[in-house]
């Protein structure tokens, strides 16, 4: 663990640190940050909260009113005090701002490093960064993390593919981070140039960004021999590094002495039991430059009710399984992107990327799942995968869609976040 006295906290003083910092940051956005001022004299509460059920009556932080603030106006201190600024990829709409001070990054190091090490980055790793280093909170998130730990870190940065590859076998690279689907193509990659993932030196890797599926994780985990680990985040709260899984893989923990964390309905905004799914609203509780209340993440997830076997004490919630706008309504029923990557990822003849298209065919919506096969296939065989996967599909979602597998390297690949959804409807 590479911080065991935190991570390993009681749950008594997990807790007694988390009210003190909850009051405080409450009070702190309350004073300096106009917009927090005014949101909580209308809703008629005091900022003063003396307990957690106090934190319910504050109002909710929505993506919106950070857009209307953007970019600078919910800094709570001077522009001075800021050292760096970061934006978020934008998958739903415009970018969000960020700023951070200087304590601001020591905090995002501190819970990079703690989740890196939970993955198994050591001093002694060479740990290579295959993510844009820009505006992303990726790299620089992972950047600090691998520092503070002491890795010896390779900032490969953005794409090409077969170079980062080259890289790996150059250097010998031991560890690598970044986004979920991007891990898959660089396999593919490898293979192309005569390059088996297996027989690299790669033995860890940790991922996230997007909805990372149990299937995939497998997949990952077989393309690579290595062992793999979920990371979630989000610029709103740092970047990366908000949750990790543990060798135990089942859940990810929260750092809950820097995020409060909350689950709510989605719809009525109460708070609901933990096993019980709702979206994830977080609380910063030690950002100093840009503090965030109560913030709608928009993710669906589940707390476990249960401390983890591996002995720390941070609440575990379940892999993300969408988020609430990414939801689809089809033929009345609710899907999630997620639910079709699972059921894709089941079968061993089709690669890693893959496409839904959602259209009306007269009144009727549909939906057609283009998924690339591992190879060419005649058309009897193409047809046979095409209903097994229907099938699937159908189990896991209980909608009848229609499956085409189409050639190897056909459907359009992002180094981002990978779109999977087009939907032609409206
Ligand atoms: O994606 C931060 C990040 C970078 C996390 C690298 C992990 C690895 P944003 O661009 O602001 O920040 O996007 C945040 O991405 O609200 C989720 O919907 C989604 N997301 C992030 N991590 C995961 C994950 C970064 N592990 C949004 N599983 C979040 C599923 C994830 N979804």
């Amino acid at each position: 663990m590479f911080n065991p006295k935190m991570e390993k906290i009681s749950r008594k003083k997990l807790e007694e640190i988390q009210l003190k910092r909850l009051r405080k940051i409450v009070m702190h956005a309350y004073e300096n940050i106009p917009f927090y001022r005014k949101k909580i004299d209308e809703a008629g509460v005091n900022a003063n909260i003396k307990s957690f059920d106090d934190i319910e009556k504050i109002p909710f932080t929505t993506k919106d009113d950070l857009r209307k603030n953007a970019p600078f106006g919910l800094l709570a201190l001077p522009m001075e005090n800021y050292i760096e600024l970061h934006a978020s990829s934008g998958t739903t709409g415009e970018p969000v701002t960020v700023c951070y001070t200087q304590g601001d990054i020591e905090v995002w190091a501190e819970v990079m490093a703690r989740c890196l090490s939970m993955a198994g980055l050591t001093k002694k790793d060479i740990f290579q960064i295959p993510i844009p280093y820009g505006t992303f909170t990726g790299a620089f998130g992972f950047h600090y993390g691998g520092q503070k730990i002491g890795a010896l870190i390779i900032p490969t940065g953005k794409g090409d593919s077969e170079r980062q590859i080259r890289l790996m076998r150059y250097y010998g690279t031991t560890f690598i981070a970044g986004i979920a689907s991007y891990a898959l193509h660089l396999a593919k990659i490898a293979k192309k140039i005569d390059i088996e993932p297996r027989e690299l030196n790669v033995r860890n890797g940790i991922f996230g960004a997007e909805i990372f599926t149990k299937e995939t994780k497998r997949k990952i985990m077989e393309e690579w021999n290595m062992d793999v680990h979920d990371i979630y985040g989000l610029t709103e709260m740092c970047g990366p590094g908000v949750s990790a899984d543990c060798d135990e893989h089942d859940g990810l923990h929260i750092w809950e002495d820097h995020f409060f964390a909350e689950i709510i309905d989605p719809k009525t905004g109460e708070r609901i039991e933990d096993e019980e799914e709702g979206e994830l609203v977080l609380t910063t509780l030690t950002k100093e430059g840009m503090p965030i209340i109560r913030y709608r993440t928009r993710d669906i997830t589940f707390f476990y009710d249960e401390l983890c076997n591996c002995g720390r004490t941070h609440r575990k919630h379940a892999p993300i399984k969408g988020r609430s706008d990414d939801m689809i309504i089809v033929k009345g029923t609710n899907i999630f992107p997620s639910q079709i990557e699972e059921a894709i990822m089941k079968h061993e003849k089709v690669g890693n990327n893959w496409l839904m298209i959602l259209e009306k065919i007269g009144d009727m919506d549909g939906i057609v799942v283009k998924v690339e096969g591992k190879e060419k296939f005649d058309e009897k065989e193409r047809r046979n995968i095409e209903k097994e996967i229907e099938k699937e599909i159908k189990i896991i979602t209980t909608l009848g869609v229609k499956v085409e597998i189409v050639d190897p390297d056909t459907l359009p690949i992002s180094e981002g976040k990978a779109k999977r959804v087009i939907d032609r409807r409206k």
